[in-house]
Order: C-alpha cells, then structure tokens, then sequence
C-alpha cells in the first residue's frame, strides 16, 4: 500500500517538474498597455488585407488635431516579442492616399525614422514603382511593399496596404495598412540591444500627431513567463483574438 502511494506521489511529483519545464520554455506572453492595461492580449495577426484579427486590440484615435468625430483615423501596435505589428485605418472622409513613407519609430528612448516603401522582386527599394504609383496605388491589396529604417535598411517586413478606392471618395472606405517587421533584425541593423521591450511607439506624423503606444513586459520568455503568471494572478484577464476572415478585403 505504502508502495503504491509512493508512486502516486511520484507521479504527481514528476508531473508537477514538467508543467514547470514547460513553463519556463514557453515564449513570453506580451502584455499590450497601450489604451487598457488591463488588458493583457495574444493576438494572432496575419499580413494579409484582411482587417478583422486587429477586432478587440486598443485602438488609437489620430485626429490631426481635428473635432468632427468622423475625421479621425485609427491606429494600432502590438508585439508578440519577436515582431512588431501595426495597423492604420485613415477615415472615410479623407480625401488623399494614406500616407506612411515617413514615420518616427522610438523604442526604449531611441528613436528611428521608419518608412513603408515599395519593393522590387529581389528586396530592394523600388524607388521607379514609388515615382509612378507612390502615391496613386490602384484599387486592391498591395504586397509588394517593406518596412525601412533609417532611410536605406530594409527589415524582414511584410506589408498589406489596401486601397479600396483611388478616388478617395467621402462615400467609400479609407485606405488601410497592416505590416510587420521582426525585432531581431531590426536589431541587427540598428545594433540595438533589445533583452526588453520597455515602450515602443509609432508616429506617423503626415496622418497624425497621436502615436500608438505599446508599454509591454519583457519579451525574454522566462521573465515575460513570470510577468505573465504574475499579472494573471493579480486578476487579469486574457483576451484571446480569433481572427475572423473576409472583411474589409478587396
Ligand atoms: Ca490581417
């Protein structure tokens, strides 16, 4: 008898070691601080012209300085800890293309100019596609675009930047983007030292003074994995995104 509950024990003993090996190895479970931060959020955010798996994350509003609540435009950021993701809607009443070849980016205190360019088949900046469609994108989704930062480094990015009508008229949607750029290799050319992500914020000035903010737990996965625990102890919750798909595209 005494045999057998030793071995249960073991058992349970053995179990509980692996739950926590496993813990301890799980990537970091970001912690999103940008409008609500009570809210702790695992998004799944797919690059694909399709808007709805951005549903449920803080939005933030980018007046330019505007009243009429109809003239604003949406914003917003998020990180899993290995890629950052951002997302722009410009309102229905705007009548130009959005612009987004010239931003601000700042990461724990430093800042970078970042910008949205079209690039060729090869990953290079496509500056002849730039001069002739830059800024008159036909109607669709458009890919072929990459993030760059500090004016000629090109970071592992993917872009969907949709135009749902050339015209910009007052009675159609306004032009919408979402991209995503890896961490490491925006590390790697900028030689920053990224253990933690402390803040990030985007400016896109030509749509908006306003930058969307994300203050997050550290992204290396043992102390996010503790943060994690620790916050949903506190009495958080979690907010999962299910991404719902044919919306807003096409
Ligand atoms: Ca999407």
């Amino acid at each position: 008898m005494k045999k057998a509950i030793r071995k249960h024990l073991t058992l349970i003993a053995s179990g509980l070691c692996l739950t926590l090996a496993i813990a301890l190895c799980i990537p970091a479970t970001p912690v999103l601080a940008a409008e609500n931060p009570d809210i702790e959020v695992n998004a799944d955010i797919t690059i694909d012209g399709y808007y709805s798996d951005w549903n449920g994350l803080p939005i933030t509003p980018i007046t330019y300085l505007a009243d009429n609540a109809y003239a604003i435009h949406e914003g917003q950021i998020y990180t899993d800890g290995e890629r950052v993701y951002v997302h722009f809607k410009m309102n229905d009443l705007y009548r130009y293309q959005m612009q987004v070849q010239q931003m601000t980016f700042e990461i724990n205190g430093r800042s970078f100019a970042m910008s949205v360019l079209p690039m060729t088949p090869d990953g290079q900046i496509d500056w002849a596609f730039y001069g002739e469609y830059g800024n008159c994108l036909p109607e669709g989704t458009h890919t072929n675009y990459g993030v760059v930062v500090d004016y000629t480094k090109i970071v592992e990015s993917e872009v969907a930047y949709t135009i749902y009508d050339p015209n910009h008229s007052t009675t159609t949607p306004g032009d919408e983007i979402e991209f995503s750029f890896s961490l490491e290799d925006f590390c790697a050319l900028t030689g920053m030292q990224i253990d933690t992500v402390a803040s990030m914020t985007l400016f896109n000035v030509n749509i908006g003074p306003e930058g969307l903010k994300w203050i997050g737990t550290p992204t290396g996965a043992f102390v996010g994995v503790l943060a994690a625990a620790t916050i949903c102890g506190a009495g958080y919750f979690t907010y999962k995104n299910k991404k719902k798909k044919g919306q807003g595209h096409v």
